[in-house]
């Protein structure tokens, strides 16, 4: 079946069978979870049709493609992104309709993929969508975790994590490929011998794990290319009556590594040398089957392992697949006899890779002694892969101890992840014009020395499809029919809006939708028990990863302090704001997860308090996740992205954010600097420190104490922590912020409270000049266009992969 061959009838009709033939029932019987199977089954064959032509044009073609590696893959639900990209979303609307059910009930039967826990993830998966809509050959890498990341509950304000049991749902759009299981080997003891007259490596007493392959499915716009994110499972060869029955078995392999942890849940706790482990070797899992996969297609392509390069860029995404590195190398010389140089300049043609953080702490690295244990042939090439390094700097910067440890890739008993990727890619990225200068400054500054022409940057980009054409329906039929429906190809086009900018009856239709959204949003908290949302107050959104550098913190802060100017001053101008925030602490993390009970118990306090209740709400949407962010970000007015200036890398909200025509109140910090040149100062609130003035107060030694003196606004603010807030102390909090050990408020609240504040206000009183803001937000969408994924992924083909679109 074609896409162009779907009518409704036909639509009905494969629905139909489906549920006599898989489900047992007719159509009346049917229960939504029916439905939801019958249509995608549906959906799922009109791509794999249009998989199987785009795979023979690019074998017939011998087109260049890039294998993307990343630990996540925050793709969102499947089916109505399918239905869209094939152009057939109304059509099955109908068909739902007609058979008595709401579209909406059938896609919320599916569960958010687990797959992914952030920006990150979700950027790999804009990258697809991009990638295929343009008609790129690309295949997604990556592991099928089976209880996902976690879903987050709150009891009363506590963060609580339940198992994410995605795969009840998202199992139709998983293609297994037993066929194309590959083995992964870790452990063991390694032996180096030689064999006449030949050094050979072997490995024994290897722990042996079966990877089989689930492809995902990603639908091209327009459905003609189709691409897969490939993910791995982790199967055990034993029957599970093995493990229950012989006691010996079971012990023997709980000292190895199970093999469904492998695929079990993103990011184990990693506090724990067993965490670790199972981090590493989760890393590994995923690499080392991917890179058999990989090698395996060039083959059966017509390739030679010596020329992958010319026909396959790997690209490690974030340091988390680095391994791929060392396994590659480990593939050519012990399995496929090439030289050390050889096999070097293979991996050295091969491999891009991005920065996604400057954060030393998630600038990933291994203690040696774990690494060596769990992967001992790869730690034995990381070692000569360190050692050739060392030697060739040695030559050109002779004596310079200093310099060279820091580039080494092991040292204090560690293997450093970010050198070894910076070492051996062809190319290397940054997320934001900021953040790349701060990788060629700071971070990787004597790479960056040493070999310049390496670095670039791409800044990120969000799919506009996904983000504004599917999320926000109402406004892309307003965008329809002013400006045409090119931008959805080409968001560039979205700069004509430019011409409704002084228009009082457009911008009045621009905020009807804006209405509408924020109304669906309203309905949305109440029917998920929140109590009731005034659509007409201003919706001030601060929806991401829940992290200290983020600063939810100073967002309650001032919070706190609107609050207590509303106790003293009833009749101050600030009119009915409500503040949503969304986000996931890591598990292990616990003053994020304290600032998530901050955040809900200055909720409940307000909620509680006549005086300030019916202007000031608190919500915290509970699960944030991508569905969550497609319901939050149309109806958002103002868009939150007060990072500490130098910390995010790029952001990605704050573009989702400004297409939806949110504006922005930001420190100069990632994407923020290109969002408020490209809407201009008039269009974005700018407060804070900038990142050389982070530094330089950093240095000499910040007191947040001095701030607090300082500052009437502060005082008042923090008046709240020295009691309690609906019913809990967080004296914790006030510790953190002024008197811990070590340096009070790390992240700088207190330096940039009276700044933020500032603009805020200012801000909020914009927000009653209706015709002013209402351009605000036009201005904000029509400049968005570079924002989008499709600038991205063509950077990142010419500079970075050098592929070309078919079709
Ligand atoms: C995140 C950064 C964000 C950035 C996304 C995508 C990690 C490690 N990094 O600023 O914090 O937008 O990556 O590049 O999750």
């Amino acid at each position: 079946m074609d896409k162009t061959e779907i009518g409704e009838n036909e639509l009905r009709l494969r629905i139909e069978e489906f549920l006599i033939r898989n489900c047992g029932v007719s159509l009346s019987e049917a229960s939504e979870n029916d439905i939801y199977r019958a249509l995608s089954t549906a959906v799922r064959e009109v791509l794999t049709n249009n998989r199987t032509r785009f795979r023979r044009e690019i074998r017939e073609k011998k087109a260049r493609r890039v294998c993307y590696l990343c630990m996540e893959f925050l793709v969102g639900r499947n089916l109505k992104n399918a239905l869209s990209c094939l152009g057939i979303l109304g059509v099955a609307e109908n068909v739902i309709r007609d058979m008595g059910r709401k579209p909406e009930m059938i896609y919320g039967v599916e569960c958010d993929p687990g797959l992914g826990n952030g920006g990150l993830g979700r950027l790999a998966a804009c990258y697809m969508d991009s990638l295929t809509a343009l008609g790129y050959p690309a295949t997604g890498y990556s592991i099928c975790y089976e209880d996902g990341f976690f879903r987050q509950k709150l009891l009363e304000g506590e963060q609580v994590e339940k198992a994410d049991e995605w795969l009840d749902t998202g199992d139709v759009w998983l293609f297994p490929r037993p066929e194309r299981a590959v083995t992964v080997k870790m452990g063991g003891t390694v032996r180096e011998s030689w064999e006449s007259g030949r050094y050979t490596v072997t490995v024994d007493g290897a722990d042996e794990i079966t990877a089989v392959p689930w492809d995902l499915p990603v639908p091209g716009y327009g459905g003609d290319t189709v691409n897969v994110i490939r993910l791995w499972r982790a199967r055990s060869e034993m029957p599970p009556s093995v493990f229950a029955t012989q006691g010996e078995y079971a012990r023997s392999i709980r000292k190895k590594i199970a093999p469904a942890a492998l695929s079990g849940s993103l990011y184990p706790s990693d506090e724990t040398d067993e965490g670790k482990l199972l981090r590493l070797s989760q890393q590994y899992f995923l690499v080392s089957a991917s890179i058999q996969n990989i090698i395996s297609d060039h083959i059966s392509d017509g390739g030679t392992v010596g020329d992958l390069s010319q026909r396959v860029a790997i690209h490690i995404n974030d340091t988390h697949p680095a391994l791929v590195i060392p396994e590659l190398m480990r593939l050519l010389m012990d399995v496929y006899s090439y030289g050390w140089d050889d096999a070097w300049r293979v991996v050295t043609s091969t491999v891009t890779y991005t920065n996604h953080t400057v954060m030393p702490e998630a600038l990933e690295t291994w203690n040696s002694e774990l690494f060596r244990i769990r992967l001992p042939r790869i730690y034995l090439i990381i070692e000569e892969i360190n050692r050739r390094l060392c030697g060739d700097l040695w030559i050109r910067y002779p004596g310079d101890w200093d310099k060279i440890s820091r580039m080494s890739v092991t040292a204090y008993s560690s293997v450093r992840m970010a050198n070894l990727s910076v070492a051996a890619a062809q190319k290397i990225n940054g997320v934001s014009l900021l953040h790349t200068e701060i990788l060629k400054k700071k971070v990787f500054s004597d790479y960056f020395k040493d070999t310049p022409y390496k670095f670039v940057n791409v800044t990120n980009g969000v799919s506009h499809r996904r983000w504004l054409v599917e999320a926000n329906p109402l406004f892309t039929e307003l965008l329809k029919e002013s400006i045409g429906d090119r931008f959805v190809t080409d968001p560039m086009e979205l700069t004509n809006l430019m011409k409704y900018a002084d228009d009082p009856a457009f911008l009045e239709k621009l905020s009807a939708v804006k209405r509408k959204n924020k109304e669906r949003l309203a309905d949305l908290a109440v029917s998920s028990g929140d109590s009731p949302v005034d659509p007409d107050s201003i919706f001030d959104v601060h929806i991401k990863r829940m992290h200290e550098y983020k600063r939810q913190l100073l967002c309650v802060l001032k919070i706190l302090y609107l609050y207590g100017k509303i106790l003293d001053e009833p009749n101050c101008d600030i009119p009915p704001v409500t503040f949503i925030f969304g986000g996931k602490a890591a598990p292990g993390y616990r003053m994020a997860k304290t600032v998530i009970r901050l955040i809900w118990s200055v909720g409940e306090e307000i909620a509680r308090d006549r005086r300030a209740r019916d202007r000031l709400k608190v919500l915290f949407a509970e699960d944030y996740n991508v569905t969550s962010a497609e319901a939050i970000i149309p109806a958002a007015d103002i868009s939150e992205q007060i990072s500490l200036a130098g910390k995010e890398a790029s952001g990605t909200g704050c573009m989702k954010m400004m297409m939806n025509g949110a504006v922005t109140i930001g420190t100069l910090d990632g994407a923020n600097v290109e969002i408020k040149e490209a809407v201009g100062d008039d269009n974005f609130y700018v407060f804070g420190m900038k990142e050389q003035e982070v530094e330089e107060l950093w240095n000499g030694g910040y007191e947040s104490v001095k701030n607090y003196l300082k500052s009437d606004k502060i005082r008042a603010a923090l008046s709240f922590l020295e009691g309690e807030i609906a019913g809990r102390r967080f004296d914790g909090v006030l510790n953190y912020l002024l008197y811990s050990h070590g340096v009070s408020d790390p992240y700088m609240c207190l330096a940039d409270f009276d700044s933020y504040t500032a603009e805020w206000e200012r801000m909020i009183l914009d927000t009653q000049k209706k015709d002013e803001w209402r351009r605000k937000s036009l201005v904000n969408t029509a400049k968005s266009g570079y924002f989008s994924s499709d600038r991205s992924i063509r950077e990142y083909a010419e500079k970075i992969w050098k592929i070309k679109p078919l079709t």
